[in-house]
């Protein structure tokens, strides 16, 4: 078997790892446009909307409801754990984005993490600014959950899934935080992997370019071509579960 290409890692070199849904099929968690990006015939992108909260919260806690409940006896693979042996590795040369929403990244063992599109682990209020709290509750259209700050002061207002829908800006220092890290020093090396996302969403899907722009080598690791398959200058084809354990060599 042809040795797929290696990542040579020295000491001056910075990596960054974004990753999405095709790094947790491999443990059993279905990716998005694996199903069409459709979940009961309904569109991903109109469930997972604030207006789709708004039309029906009890369709959007039942769609994440079902998420937790397939989720919650789900181990990280391989991959997941590559990356965190990487982290381990490379200390505050190292970070990981991911628009999973999971966790399997923290379970593996990652720290330096970056979950760009929230946590389905965690619950907020959809009015007040009480911070999101850990949450693995499911819940039906019977029993959708209210927040009791807002109740104490007459207000009724509903709790949401602590994620970044679409139509919602990311968090603005976890932006901050990957193009400060994608602003290394001089003599640094940066190198740029994404894996494991069809590279459709947006803005985590402009990263590669901007890395590119900085200088970065760019590799991708997916199962196929991605949407931004011309932002990478090296490409590995295959699952990340088996790629990703062999894919870095640090030296030095
Ligand atoms: C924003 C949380 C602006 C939810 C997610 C029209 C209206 C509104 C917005 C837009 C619009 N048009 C465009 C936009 C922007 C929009 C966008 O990009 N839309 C897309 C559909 C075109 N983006 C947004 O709305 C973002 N916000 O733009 O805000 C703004 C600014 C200021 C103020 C206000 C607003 C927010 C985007 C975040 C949405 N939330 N997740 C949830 O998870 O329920 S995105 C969600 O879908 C996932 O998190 C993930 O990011 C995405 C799915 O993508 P992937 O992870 O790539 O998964 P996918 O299944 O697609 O691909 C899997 C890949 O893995 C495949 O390539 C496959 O080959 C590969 N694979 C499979 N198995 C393996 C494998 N690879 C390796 N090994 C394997 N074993």
């Amino acid at each position: 078997m042809v040795r797929p290409a290696q990542i040579k890692l020295d000491p001056r070199t910075h990596v960054m790892v974004l990753t999405g849904a095709g790094v947790s099929a491999e443990s059993g968690i279905p990716t998005f446009r694996g199903s069409a990006g459709l979940w009961e015939e309904h569109r991903v992108e109109d469930v997972a909307s604030p207006a789709g909260f708004l039309r029906d919260p009890a369709l959007v806690w039942r769609f994440y409801s079902e998420r937790r409940a397939a989720a919650k006896d789900v181990r990280p693979n391989a991959g997941h754990a590559a990356l965190a042996a990487l982290e381990e590795q490379l200390g505050d040369r190292f970070l990981l984005a991911t628009q999973n929403i999971d966790g399997l990244h923290q379970a593996a063992g990652s720290r330096r993490v970056i979950e760009m599109h929230g946590s389905l682990w965690k619950t907020r209020c959809s009015r007040c600014d009480r911070p999101a709290f850990d949450d693995r509750d499911s819940y039906t259209a019977q029993n959708l959950p209210g927040c009791a700050q807002c109740d104490a002061r007459g207000d009724f207002a509903l709790l949401r899934p602590h994620i970044v829908w679409f139509g919602e800006a990311l968090a603005s220092e976890d932006l901050a935080r990957i193009d400060a890290f994608l602003r290394p020093g001089a003599g640094t090396r940066l190198v740029f992997v994404s894996c494991g996302t069809s590279g459709m969403v947006q803005p985590a899907a402009g990263i590669a370019r901007v890395a590119r722009s900085r200088g970065a080598e760019t590799w991708l690791v997916n199962l196929e071509s991605p949407d931004n398959a011309g932002d990478f200058e090296h490409t590995v084809m295959g699952k990340s579960g088996e790629l990703l354990p062999q894919l870095f060599a640090v030296t030095g």
